[in-house]
């Protein structure tokens, strides 16, 4: 009878590591000429059966809302404009942030920072998947907010750009 129970143990320890799914950390740091300025934490990114999950462990960030993208190249350089434009490799060349299949795939939702400087808080993308579809890019929080469109302002109106990590 033990060594049922410990095979049937076995056995549901197996299944539930196969189904386990995939995740990354990504090291993020304020933006500088050569990419990599002082530490600002780390984003988690995990695939769940709803989407992408970013889970941020940031700090020293200035509170409130910030935009939160997948940019095209692997790059932090010259302050973040290194990392090119917003993922977008179906050339859709819109900006209708996370919840909109017509614009860009890098689109995340707005990252929102405590008064105390910190960003805990999650936030899911239901339209990216896989890590490896957006691994080799760069996870860019801007200095100013996002209103997931192309007016008034370009790109949501982000501003420059704060933090950056590379996603591996
Ligand atoms: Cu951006
Ligand atoms: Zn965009």
């Amino acid at each position: 009878m033990l060594k049922l129970s410990k095979s049937l143990l076995a056995l549901t320890c197996l299944a539930v590591s196969t189904i386990a799914l995939a995740d990354t950390t990504v090291t993020m740091n304020i933006t500088s000429k050569d990419g990599t300025g002082k530490s600002a934490g780390t984003v988690l990114i995990t695939e769940t059966k709803y989407g992408l999950l970013f889970s941020p462990n940031l700090h020293d960030l200035t509170p409130g809302a910030h935009g939160f993208h997948i940019h095209q190249n692997p790059s932090c350089d010259n302050d973040g404009m290194a990392a090119g434009g917003h993922f977008d490799p179906k050339n859709t060349g819109k900006h209708l942030g996370p919840y909109n299949n017509n614009g860009h795939l890098g689109d995340l939702p707005i990252l929102y920072v405590n008064s105390d400087g910190t960003a805990t808080t999650p936030v899911l993308d239901p339209r990216l998947h896989h890590i490896k579809d957006i691994s080799q890019h760069a996870l860019m929080v801007h200095n100013a907010g996002d209103n997931y469109s192309d007016t008034p302002e370009k790109l949501g109106g982000g501003g420059s750009r704060m933090v950056c990590g590379i996603i591996k």
